[in-house]
């Protein structure tokens, strides 16, 4: 066989090898075997200065010839195959971004106070309330005088409440909410305002802040059975489908009748137990004060009757609560002040 025809059956069987590759490596592997040190043909050309002088010419031109055409078919599939295993490799390791991530370990809890908060919530919300928050600071006009709270209320005492200037005060309640609502937006109306609030009190019973949950109901048409039935609804969500309530009247500034409700103990039968001890949950009463509530004033209505509220065509309830008072009586708390003692061995009963 002569050398030129050798050089062409290797550059044949080379771009074949070549094309057979499949990945880099292989591709690798095929160089070293043609056109490594060893290879044949490298030594061919290498051998070329030992030939007879008048082969030299056309055997060098084939071999150089041919290792160009391998070199060409080399870079082009190395090329082809690194496209491809960049392609494949963006491919498998594709992450998804929008993929939730691994939860984390839970680390904490909502303090019992916000769970009871969202709790209430919910009921009222079933129920079409919406929630509204309003400011902790406020104007005397919408903490009392909005309110019918006469002008000597005990409540107005700055020996009662934190006034931060003659006009200005820490609320007293979350209501100033409801009339600030009524201002926004005309009947009907049915909102719940949850928040913190502030009277100067401190004792076993009592801390200078706490939480409240009112709600108000506005609409042509509302009587007091509808506050009946919206509070036994209530009562039962959080402390059981087979509660029942009762009204006792009361007296507050903003509403006219004033009504406190009691919600039947969840812990015994008529105060008695089933072992027949005296319950200790509502002291032998069979009762627990759960609220206060009323039918809305209609001097609290005239202050925005020019965006609907006229007393003469639109009425409604209100209603206040301590969510403190709420999670003591569901969960058997004894001392108010744990909720804010900040102790893990309170907090963590309570998950
Ligand atoms: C209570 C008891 C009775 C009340 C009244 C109002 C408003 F804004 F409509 F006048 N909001 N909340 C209310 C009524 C609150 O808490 C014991």
């Amino acid at each position: 066989m002569s050398v030129e025809t050798r050089i062409s059956e290797l550059t044949r069987e080379g771009e074949a090898a070549i094309a057979a590759a499949t990945t880099s490596a292989a591709l690798e592997d095929v160089r070293v075997r043609f056109l490594g040190r060893r290879a044949e043909l490298p030594n061919l050309l290498r051998g070329v200065a030992e030939l007879p002088p008048e082969q030299r010419g056309a055997v060098g031109k084939a071999a150089n010839q041919a290792r160009r055409t391998l070199e060409a078919k080399l870079e082009e599939r190395a090329g082809q195959l690194a496209a491809g295993e960049l392609h494949a490799r963006l491919e498998q390791d594709r992450i998804d971004v929008t993929l939730p991530a691994d939860p984390l370990p839970a680390v904490g809890r909502l303090h019992l106070i916000t769970q009871t908060r969202r709790e209430i919530e919910d009921v009222f919300i079933g129920l079409g309330y919406n929630v509204a928050e309003g400011p902790e600071v406020e104007n005397v006009y919408y903490n009392f005088d909005a309110l019918n709270h006469d002008p000597t209320h005990p409540a107005r005492a700055w020996t009662d409440t934190f006034y931060i200037s003659q006009e200005v005060l820490l609320r007293t309640h979350t209501s100033p909410m409801q009339v600030r609502s009524m201002e926004r937006q005309p009947p009907p109306i049915h909102i719940i305002v949850p928040g913190r609030v502030y009277r100067r009190d401190s004792d076993v019973t009592h801390t200078p802040q706490f939480h409240q949950i009112e709600g108000l109901a506005i609409d042509e048409g509302i009587t007091l059975t509808d506050l009946k039935g919206t509070l036994l609804e209530f009562a039962r969500a959080i402390f059981g489908p087979e509660r029942v309530i009762r009204l006792r009247p009361h007296f507050f500034p903003f509403t006219e009748p004033s009504v406190e409700v009691d919600v039947s103990c969840f812990n015994c039968s008529g105060g008695v137990t089933a072992s027949g001890e005296r319950c200790g949950i509502c002291k032998g009463t069979g009762w627990l004060e759960i609220l206060g509530s009323g039918m809305v004033d209609p001097n609290v209505l005239l202050h925005v009757a020019g965006n609907g509220y006229d007393p003469e065509v639109v009425q409604g309830f209100a209603f206040g609560m301590g969510i403190e008072r709420i999670a003591m009586l569901k969960h058997g708390v004894s001392d108010l002040r744990l909720f804010y003692d900040n102790d893990l061995r309170f907090l963590e009963q309570f998950p």
